[in-house]
């Protein structure tokens, strides 16, 4: 009796171990180049991709850049010669690509972007990119100040004519500081009230708290009580900046009105404390169509070239309201 039931455990034991063998040779193999964790909204796509891959049943092999173009190109390169299925990454700047694009290409693998955009000489150097559309996230900051300011028929603190607008820049040649800015820009040449604006200063804060607070304590001391709005053009410099105003001995969100973009907890609480205005929704959660669009490319399905993921505009009175339904 004991001894039949050893045997049949360890009969068990073996097939259980070859099929799981099986399964181990049948996964996707995903190589995935981030580019580190500067913000709140970064770590909420990294978590979102990492969970994702395994709900996928995908072996992700991952990889933080740390900030550096050039890890991430060393990276992809390693990708390549560990013969992964497909790559993924989110290009930290618009340009520098195609050479690294075109070693995949040549090695016959797949490449998908995530979150942001890039610029390469042939568009077949990858497949297809799932991100947020920027440009718009740019535009609705603007005019969300727009009817903000006009609503409240808000006029200049220095008692000037002109309300004085500062903006804090993303990563210096990323698609999300560029397009954020272009989107900002054009819509408020396109406002009816454009001769009501002036842009008192415009600097990069690189994505990162430390530096949005640096940069806002420069603006403070430079032009201090013509500032009227400040355009972050992510929350977590905004988080910075804020802490930069109060040291000040200012109000933020009063004596300056605060607008963000990404929409992560952290702002939300801002508005909730009365600190902070608005922020424009930028979604992180992106893992899962990222990987049922790679699954789709390694199965020679057609896949759209871009897609974008849903996005909101959250001011501050709503936030009480909101903050417990958000995911990141
Ligand atoms: O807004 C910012 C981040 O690329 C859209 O990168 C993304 C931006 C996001 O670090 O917080």
């Amino acid at each position: 009796m004991r001894i039949s039931k050893t045997l049949i455990a360890v009969g068990l034991g073996a097939v259980l171990a070859a099929t799981s063998f099986a399964q181990a040779e049948d996964k996707i193999v995903i190589g995935f180049s981030q580019i580190g964790a500067e913000s709140e909204w970064r770590t909420a796509n990294t978590n979102d991709v990492k969970a994702a891959a395994e709900k996928h049943g995908i072996e992700l092999k991952f990889s933080d850049a740390q900030q550096k173009q050039e890890n991430q190109i060393k990276a992809i390169r390693t990708f390549i010669a560990q013969k992964v299925d497909l790559i993924g990454f989110v290009p930290i700047v618009e340009t520098g690509w195609d050479n690294i694009l075109r070693e995949a290409k040549r090695a016959k693998i797949p490449v998908l972007i995530m979150d942001r955009d890039l610029k390469v000489s042939d568009d077949s150097l990858y497949v297809a990119k799932i991100g947020t559309d920027t440009y718009t996230e740019g535009k609705k900051a603007f005019n969300w100040i727009d009817e903000y300011i006009t609503k409240t028929n808000r006029t200049p603190r220095n008692g000037g004519d002109k309300i004085n607008i500062v903006i804090l820049e993303g990563t210096v040649g990323a698609s999300a500081a560029t397009n954020r800015g272009h989107g900002f820009n054009d819509a408020l040449a396109e406002s009816p009230n454009k001769d009501k604006y002036a842009i008192l200063a415009s600097q990069t804060g690189d994505f990162t708290r430390a530096k949005g607070q640096e940069v806002m304590e420069s603006f403070l001391k430079s032009y201090g009580k013509d500032i009227d709005v400040l355009f972050s053009q992510n929350d977590d410099m905004a988080l910075g900046a804020i802490q930069a105003i109060e040291a000040a001995g200012l109000q933020p969100g009063k004596d300056i009105i605060i607008v963000g973009c990404d929409a992560v907890k952290g702002m939300f609480q801002a508005m909730i404390d009365g600190k902070a205005n608005c922020t424009i929704e930028c979604n992180p959660l992106q893992g899962d169509i990222f990987f049922e669009t790679a699954k789709k490319i390694l199965a020679g399905e057609p896949v759209e070239k871009s897609v974008y993921v849903e996005e909101g505009v959250y001011p501050a009175e709503t936030a009480a309201e909101v903050f417990p339904t958000r995911k990141y």
